[in-house]
């Protein structure tokens, strides 16, 4: 409940030697990077205050936001990764560490559903585990910025199924599905099948869904497919490949893919195909690694 119209505090600034009391708190931190952060997130959190006139039950309804944020912490559900992806956050970070490097194939944000060490798969197999949906082929050769193939890369995929789950939502499902591991052979190539993935709601039920609907958002992404890849001698990446034409790819601010990760140049071919396979969708893909 915002109190409106108060009282201005005082003359002038009386807060700014609180605000530099803090900052001076600070100075016997030995790590500059450390010490760099955190006096500029106080001045960041004083000055944010500050502008908003901020209340003391606003500032409890803040912190008890981020307390329950906190408690949802399963293997399959993160708040703070949640809450740092739909307020932009993750794909500034993205974009500061992987925008500087024109060759090579553009990055994307992790996402909460990543779970290290998935199971190792041959060349070719299925993935979707029994799951049904259209039938997808993959085929992506992995280069460095010459274009050369990198043989040995060790590729992670996962994605949601038709409905928008990945394995870890649902409960009863038995192992890990629509997510495996591939190494790249001596063309730098590994294939696959699986099925396309659809647009699904993030997880929404919680604080962060509530503050979509505060303001009148949705909760979806635009269909995709994760990968993180890892070779000797190269920069790991974490990308993301999206279906073009699929839903939530544009759009006006706040009707476009509900964590603004979608990059331009990860949208994807997802060409129709028939025979002598089963009939659906084919992506080829060639990613350039940064040495
Ligand atoms: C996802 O599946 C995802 O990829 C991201 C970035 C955020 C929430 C759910
Ligand atoms: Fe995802």
């Amino acid at each position: 409940a915002w109190q409106g119209n108060r009282p201005a505090v005082s003359a002038a600034d009386p807060l700014s030697p609180l605000t530099d009391e803090v900052v001076a708190s600070f100075d016997g931190c030995a790590n500059p990077r450390l010490r760099q952060l955190l006096t500029d997130l106080a001045r960041t959190l004083h000055a944010y205050t500050i502008r908003n006139d901020l209340t003391p039950q606003e500032w409890q309804q803040a912190i008890a936001f981020l307390t329950e944020a906190g408690h949802i912490t399963t293997d399959t559900r993160q708040e703070f990764i949640l809450l740092s992806d739909t307020l932009g956050v993750s794909s500034v970070v993205d974009a500061l560490a992987n925008s500087r490097t024109p060759d090579t194939t553009s990055s994307a944000i992790l996402g909460p559903f990543y779970v290290a060490g998935p199971p190792a798969a041959e060349h070719g197999s299925d993935i979707a585990g029994g799951f049904t949906g259209t039938p997808l082929w993959s085929d992506i050769k992995v280069t460095d910025p010459e274009g050369k193939p990198v043989a040995g890369a060790v590729v992670d995929v996962w994605q949601s199924n038709e409905d928008g789950f990945y394995d870890v939502q649902l409960p009863d499902l038995d192992g890990p599905v629509l997510r495996a591991r591939f190494t790249t052979d001596a063309d730098g190539r590994f294939t696959f099948w699986s099925i396309l993935p659809s647009e699904y709601p993030i997880p929404d039920d919680g604080p962060v869904g509530r503050m979509l609907s505060a303001v009148g958002r949705h909760p979806y992404r635009a269909p995709h497919v994760h990968f993180l890849i890892n070779a000797p001698g190269h920069q790991p990446l974490i990308t993301q490949l999206f279906v073009r034409g699929g839903a939530y790819l544009d759009g006006a601010p706040g009707q476009r893919d509900a964590v603004f990760g979608v990059k331009d140049d990860l949208i994807t071919d997802f060409t129709p195909r028939t025979g002598p396979t089963p009939d659906g969708r084919a992506v080829d893909g060639e990613w350039r690694l940064l040495e």
